[in-house]
């Protein structure tokens, strides 16, 4: 269900050419985001419980693996937004890599502050990650809108600090608005300085040969995520868990475990 206009998958594709980031305005309805706020304070809290039990002092402004509270989380990776332009990207089906937040508040730091891209390895041309970035608070020049370096998804090397602070565009919009990016693209959240927090949920897609960060198969169980609806337990990663017998390997087509299709 989407409440706002997006461009079809050939201006978006030459968007991310160009720029390495493609934003849709107004995509995700206020219901649908009240929710997500609430489930996110929650999974804030729990997720800085063991944070703070673990001793992790330079994860502050970031929860991780949100999906496993379900809720909101899941509903929204069901309803599978903008999933005609993430396949087009991937030029194939894409599972989830990872399903995180970035929460950021007046005087926090968090690492994702820092400038950074979310693929250690360069791909360049081969597309193996996309970002998800959805605004669940709107994101403004004094909150700490991101900051996206266009262009930078192309080139292997770190801009300066000093060509990021100049040239990178501030992802500013209203909440509801979902930015699609590179992985490959440089970026950065921005300094929140106001009284208010600025909540971001943040996933990561990718080709089903890559390992995706949280193993979502064995955190629900086999038995629950093969009665779930099939593209579902696809994005998942259903469709590219490895054998581990060889009663696991020889199998017709239909019944592999790693499927046609997933790279
Ligand atoms: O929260 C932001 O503005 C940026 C998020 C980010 O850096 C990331 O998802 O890697």
């Amino acid at each position: 269900m989407l409440t706002g206009k997006t461009r079809g998958t050939s201006e978006f594709l030459q968007e991310m050419r160009t720029q390495g980031w493609s934003r849709f305005d107004s995509i995700v309805p206020q219901d649908e985001l009240g929710r997500l706020r609430e489930a996110l304070d929650e999974a804030c809290r729990l997720c800085g419980e063991v944070q703070q039990r673990k001793g992790l002092t330079n994860i502050e402004g970031t929860a991780h693996h949100v999906l496993m509270f379900e809720g909101p989380f899941m509903d929204f990776l069901a309803r599978y937004y903008l999933d005609a332009q993430i396949e087009a990207f991937f030029q194939s089906k894409y599972i989830l890599n990872s399903f995180g937040a970035v929460v950021t508040h007046k005087e926090a730091t968090s690492y994702a502050m820092n400038l950074h891209r979310d693929v250690r390895t360069f791909t360049g041309e081969f597309k193996l990650i996309m970002n998800l970035l959805l605004m669940l608070d709107d994101f403004t020049l004094e909150n700490g809108a991101t900051y996206l370096l266009s262009g930078s998804h192309s080139h292997p090397e770190r801009p300066s600090p000093h060509t990021f602070e100049q040239e990178a565009y501030r992802l500013t919009g209203t909440a509801g608005t979902i930015c699609l990016f590179d992985s490959n693209l440089w970026h950065a959240a921005g300094q929140n300085l106001t009284n208010m927090p600025r909540r971001a949920i943040t996933l990561t897609f990718s080709k089903g040969l890559v390992k995706p960060q949280f193993d979502y198969i064995r955190f629900f169980g086999e038995d629950r995520v093969a009665k779930m609806d099939p593209r579902l337990r696809q994005m998942l990663g259903w469709d590219a868990r490895t054998p581990a017998s060889l009663d696991e390997w020889y199998q017709p087509t239909e019944t592999r475990l790693y499927k046609p299709g997933q790279d």
